[in-house]
């Protein structure tokens, strides 16, 4: 009994993408590769369980063996994220977006003021965007980056605080390649008594690295998906000081979720065990290194970068003096087997749909072993099919026989 044998229609297109996945220079900042440990837990017998509530409190029977994996996941997340005693964990949110919803459940009332990033400036959909429901329920006003240096301005931030006395303060981001201030940010918070919140999504593998700063211990709420930096499944997890722990178990089941992914979230135990190693350390460096490097190769090739590089595991094209937008680079890109995002640039006069930039992250090719020499060479497949689109079918082949020296972790 196999997928081979009873369904090779979909076995097929799965084989496809792997191939795919394999060929091309994965550079979308958000994905990864994920081990083949990762992939066992998720595709295990566990998908059959229902668990309804939480380790020793369910509303199933039979949850003997599931509660001691959803233990494991959040013992193994409090040791990857060095989370202080008096730190509480919920493993169960189903991915990104119910995860931040969950936490304005708990810790807000329908109307209150909250301050986020600007999505045209990197922040992301559920930071208050007006088309997403978190900005439909709550009044958002966003922050951006200073028009000048196109990095945070924390000093305005603080000045709109005072403004606006938010109940929380969120940062976080989808699209900002510097490293943030979390500590400034938790005093502009305490100096209105906001709430604290931070949404490293993006960044969580290289805060458990200790590789960029952390909001732990002094935030009140950190959330974060496990499948970009972190290298697992794709899920959520919400860590908060305890006083808020009873609130937000609450929002997360029943308020908004049902039965835990109980196979996700042993997957989840895998990869938090993988990130709490010397290995793992040694690859978030990587990924942050290979990001200055692509950076500096870019910039050296001509093109301006949002902020003018890097700190973190993705950097932003502002294709403005390209003569190209970004959904036209970003489908040539692919068509040479290099794939990326288009993303807005803070202040773009151009629409999300078109937008003027291309968003690049370094953490899937780090997964391959790619070092800072194999950036230059990206940068240079890249500038060749941006200045002259004709290239793309031989860059594509080039790249197809490069990423063969590369295996990809999973695949
Ligand atoms: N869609 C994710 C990203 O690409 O950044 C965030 O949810």
């Amino acid at each position: 009994m196999s997928l081979k044998q009873n369904d090779s229609e979909l076995h097929s297109l799965i084989l496809q993408e792997r191939k795919r996945q394999a060929d091309v220079l994965e550079l979308i900042a958000s994905e990864n590769y994920v081990s083949d440990e990762v992939l066992e837990a998720l595709g295990s017998v566990l998908t059959n369980k229902y668990a309804e509530g939480y380790p020793h409190k369910r509303y199933y029977a039979g949850n003997e063996i599931v509660d001691q994996i959803e233990d494991l996941a959040i013992a193994r997340t409090k040791a990857a994220f060095h989370l202080p005693d008096d730190w509480h964990v919920n493993v169960q949110p189903y991915s990104g977006s119910p995860m931040n919803l969950e936490v304005y459940a708990a810790l807000l009332s329908p109307g209150d003021t909250v301050m986020a990033m600007n999505l045209d400036h990197g922040g992301h959909l559920t930071h208050g965007s007006p088309v997403n429901f978190s900005g439909k329920q709550y009044k958002f006003v966003h922050y951006g980056v200073s028009p000048k240096s196109h990095k945070l301005d924390y000093e305005e931030i603080a000045k709109m605080a005072d403004k606006v006395r938010p109940k929380l303060i969120l940062s976080g981001f989808t699209a900002y390649p510097r490293e943030i201030d979390f500590k400034r940010f938790k005093e502009i918070a305490q100096d209105v008594n906001a709430v604290s919140m931070a949404d490293i999504s993006h960044i969580g593998g290289l805060v458990a690295a200790g590789v960029h700063a952390s909001p732990i211990p002094f935030f009140d709420v950190v959330t974060t998906t496990t499948h970009k930096t972190l290298r697992g499944p794709r899920g959520g997890l919400i860590m908060c000081k305890e006083k808020h722990a009873v609130a937000i178990d609450k929002a997360v089941f029943p308020g908004m979720q049902g039965g835990p992914h109980e196979n996700a979230i042993a997957s989840m135990a895998v990869a938090m065990k993988e990130v709490n190693t010397a290995a793992f350390r040694k690859y978030a460096e990587q990924v942050v290194k290979n990001s200055k490097a692509l950076a500096k190769s870019l910039m050296d090739f001509g093109f301006k970068l949002v902020s003018g590089g890097s700190d973190n595991h993705m950097l932003i094209m502002d294709l403005t003096n390209k003569n190209i937008g970004g959904k036209q680079a970003q489908d040539l890109l692919d068509s040479a087997g290099i794939v990326t995002n288009r993303s807005m640039i803070p202040f773009d006069t151009r629409k999300p749909w078109d937008p003027s930039g291309i968003r690049i992250g370094t953490p899937a090719v780090t997964s391959r072993g790619m070092k800072e020499k194999d950036m230059s060479k990206i940068a240079s497949w890249i500038t060749a099919v941006i200045t002259e689109p004709l290239v793309a079918p031989k860059v594509k082949d080039e790249i197809k026989k490069f990423t063969k020296n590369f295996p990809a972790p999973g695949l």
